[in-house]
């Protein structure tokens, strides 16, 4: 039936792994918006702000209480059964697609596992939290990394990759995200313009809602794995409602 599926996430995705969403913060961290925190601007003022900022949500993301849920694992296993292309866009910097099993997979807005030489570009694993003896070893004198992280104002990565799978696919899925970024919020117009069915997965009708044309309410853990089911039974997405 599909042959060509893109599917982006957002913090929702992550919301039942643990982690919580940008707007679940109110946008806040310290008394910070994030949309201060998360900016170049914001890291060129006060550096140990931004680091503790990213140290405490690599920390938690390497704690007990987060790990993969089954819209992760969900997705995971369509890649595996799907015959067709598929692409998985996330807007999140977590490594849960990874760790489920993910790996058509595009982390347009970094990641939180990494760090980057300011000065060649060059990633690092992250081994321990941001600061001034985090240092790259490509440069000498050592740069201090910074997050690989792509900030408000910032360009996201892979923009061809992903105008290319959009501009091919007939399936676009779009999984716990407020469609409240850009360019990630205009990805569902872009899939219409070239003909694709479009679905909304999410708790709320957020921001772009009016642009998709099925929406499936409900916590993407639920709703993920049967809609991967159906997809994988050859059904037409929206032809029937999804039995939870
Ligand atoms: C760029 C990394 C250009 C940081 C992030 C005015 C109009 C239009 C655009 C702009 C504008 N002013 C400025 C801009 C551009 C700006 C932008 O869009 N700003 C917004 C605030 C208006 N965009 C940019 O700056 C982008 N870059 O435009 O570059 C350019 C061109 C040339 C050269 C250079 C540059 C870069 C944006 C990337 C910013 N970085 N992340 C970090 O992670 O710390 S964005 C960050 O916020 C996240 O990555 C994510 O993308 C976004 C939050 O969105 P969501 O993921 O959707 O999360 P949210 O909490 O909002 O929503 C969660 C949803 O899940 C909710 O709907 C909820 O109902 C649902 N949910 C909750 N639980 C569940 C659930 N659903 C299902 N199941 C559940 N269990």
């Amino acid at each position: 039936m599909y042959r060509n599926i893109v599917i982006l996430t957002g913090a929702g995705i992550s919301a039942e792994s643990g982690i919580k969403t940008f707007r679940d913060q109110n946008g806040l961290w310290e008394q910070h918006s994030i949309e201060d925190v998360a900016t170049p601007e914001g890291y060129a003022n006060d550096i140990e702000l931004v680091e503790r900022f990213y140290s405490s949500r690599w920390q938690q993301l390497h704690s007990d209480e987060v790990s993969p849920n089954p819209a992760h694992y969900a997705l995971a296993k369509l890649e595996q059964a799907f015959d067709g292309n598929i692409l998985v866009i996330t807007q999140n910097v977590d490594d849960l697609h990874e760790r489920a099993g993910s790996r058509r997979l595009l982390h347009m807005h970094g990641e939180l596992n990494k760090g980057r030489c300011p000065k060649s570009l060059q990633t690092f694993i992250l081994r321990e939290p941001f600061g001034p003896d985090n240092c790259c070893t490509c440069c000498i004198p050592a740069k201090r990394l910074r997050p690989h992280i792509v900030w408000f104002g910032e360009m996201p990565f892979g923009m061809d990759r992903i105008h290319d799978a959009l501009d091919r696919c007939d399936l676009f899925i779009a999984i716990g995200t407020s469609g409240t970024v850009y360019p990630a919020a205009g990805f569902v117009d872009s899939a219409n313009h070239h003909g694709a069915q479009t679905v909304e997965v999410n708790l709320l009708e957020p921001d772009r809602h009016s642009q998709f044309q099925y929406h499936f309410t409900g916590k993407a853990g639920d709703i993920v794995p049967q809609l991967v089911d159906d997809i994988l039974d050859g059904k037409v997405i929206g032809s029937e409602p999804i039995a939870l």
